[in-house]
């Protein structure tokens, strides 16, 4: 018997839109298994140095690749990450970019205890949405998505509609 096959899910954006909240929450409801790549880094320490001046370690990009290039090829994962560019373009049948207004994403990142610098360059990252404009680049534009991710509301519908999107797909693919 073939193994059924799934689609690879990307959720990216500016930090604070909500990525985690939305991955975890469709895995539960899909089956499909969720990976946070922040996480996955720290535990299997996929850093090359130190940013000084965001205090934070630099991801090893090739690495966090190699990582997970088994597990890609055989579906079934929901990425969740707030950069896109550097993952094959091949990985993914379906790329979401969560948006969230500037003054409820400084309100969540500020309870998130971000100040300063950090704190304004993210919500800039938003305002010129930096992501979206990454996305759109590095995969076809039919399969880049926007969702709004404002409200419990919002949370709902995308999970509904990624839901049904993810049933439709795996029908017309075996
Ligand atoms: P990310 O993984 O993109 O950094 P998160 O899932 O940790 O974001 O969410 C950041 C905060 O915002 C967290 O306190 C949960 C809240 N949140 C996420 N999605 C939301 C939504 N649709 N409506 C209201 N709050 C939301």
């Amino acid at each position: 018997m073939r193994i059924m096959k799934r689609p690879n899910i990307l959720l990216t954006g500016t930090p604070g839109v909500g990525k985690t909240t939305l991955g975890k929450e469709l895995a539960q409801r899909t089956g499909l298994t969720y990976v946070n790549v922040g996480d996955l880094a720290q535990e299997c320490q996929l850093f090359e140095g130190f940013d000084e001046e965001y205090q934070c370690p630099i991801l090893d990009e090739d690495r966090v690749v190699d990582e997970l290039e088994d597990r890609m090829g055989d579906g079934g994962v929901i990425i969740d990450y707030h950069g896109c560019d550097f993952f094959p373009e091949r990985w993914f049948d379906i790329v979401f970019v969560l948006r969230t207004d500037n003054t409820n994403l400084y309100n969540r990142l500020e309870s998130r205890g971000y100040t300063g610098k950090k704190l304004q360059d993210n919500v800039q990252c938003e305002i010129f949405q930096t992501i979206y404009e990454e996305a759109m680049e590095a995969y076809k534009e039919e399969i880049v998505h926007q969702l709004p991710s404002n409200t419990p509301e919002d949370l709902e519908g995308n999970l509904e509609q990624i839901v049904q999107w993810s049933e439709q797909w795996m029908k017309d693919n075996n």
